[in-house]
């Protein structure tokens, strides 16, 4: 009788842990399938907006200024600054500005843009413009397509000492290289001076994410192609072994990755994860 008894409690213990316990997702983070948990709203001051979009701080151009329907800059006139003899130009190189507008690859559809605002010192994605991290990038004038490219980033909330826009080895991945069959995942973070050359393998530097964890982890950052004709911007990691790797970009909440294989990291972290393209809008 009393082993009956406690042969139906233990049933019964057994029912109950098992309703709770409904499916036993792989995610110990507690982050439901999130590679990154979001923000506790109340555990940081609010997410108010620093970026510079629409702001003087921002320097934009006249184009810019016009998306945000803002009132045109009046041509400026140096005053007060000695005026230098002319230097013989060597490097004819522009500067041009913008934002990394993010399009859901399978319907095309603008999803948001590259945030001025970081979490743990990793770049958002964000819907509205207003908030877009403002980007700037030198190459030849008549330059349509470049390759190898750096992106410097000033107004975000990761300070100055980490400007330019790079790739950081993801947090959980077992090596620094992305390719078909691994989830191994890339960041977008600041980078600081002086950055990795165009091609370098990937190189534990200091950066935004790192410093924001004191999780060591390596950067590339001239990594970045851009078509200026049609804007479409990608980038190629350079794996330690075997050279450039097939990168794509996706969306996963609201962070922005780069990745070698997408359905990898889906498989891993269990929450949807939407892939896209990025481009540069001047
Ligand atoms: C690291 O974080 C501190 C505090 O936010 C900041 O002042 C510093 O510039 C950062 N360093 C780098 C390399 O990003
Ligand atoms: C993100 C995560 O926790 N992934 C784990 C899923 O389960 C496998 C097998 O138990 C682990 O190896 C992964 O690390």
């Amino acid at each position: 009788m009393r082993l009956l008894y406690l042969i139906s409690l233990f049933s019964f213990i057994h029912f109950v842990y098992g309703a709770t316990l409904p499916e036993q997702v792989n995610d110990t983070s507690g982050c439901n399938g999130l590679e990154h948990c979001p923000v506790d709203a109340n555990a940081v001051p609010s997410k108010t907006v620093v970026s510079t979009f629409g702001s003087k701080k921002a320097k934009l151009t006249n184009a810019q200024r016009l998306m945000c329907g803002l009132p045109l800059e009046a041509p400026r006139r140096a005053t007060g600054v000695e005026r230098r003899a002319p230097e013989p130009s060597s490097t004819p190189i522009i500067t041009r500005s913008g934002v990394l507008q993010v399009r859901n690859s399978n319907n095309n559809e603008v999803i948001g843009y590259l945030s001025a605002i970081t979490e743990e010192g990793i770049y958002t994605l964000d819907s509205a413009l207003m908030n877009a991290a403002i980007i700037e990038t030198s190459a030849l004038p008549s330059t349509t397509q470049a390759s190898g490219l750096r992106l410097t980033i000033s107004g975000s909330d990761i300070g100055p000492n980490s400007p330019i826009l790079g790739l950081v080895q993801g947090r959980d991945n077992v090596d620094t290289d992305i390719r078909v069959g691994s989830y191994n995942y890339l960041y977008f973070g600041g980078v600081a001076l002086p950055g990795t050359a165009a091609g370098s393998l990937p190189t534990i530097s200091d950066n935004s994410y790192t410093n924001s964890t004191l999780i060591s982890r390596a950067v590339e950052t001239d990594v970045w192609d851009i078509n200026f004709a049609t804007e479409e911007t990608s980038a190629t990691w350079i794996n330690s072994m075997f050279g450039g790797a097939t990168t794509y970009f996706f969306v996963q909440g609201d962070i922005l990755y780069a990745g070698g294989d997408v359905p990898a990291f889906s498989n891993e972290y269990g929450a949807p994860v939407t892939p896209v393209t990025l481009r540069f809008i001047s």
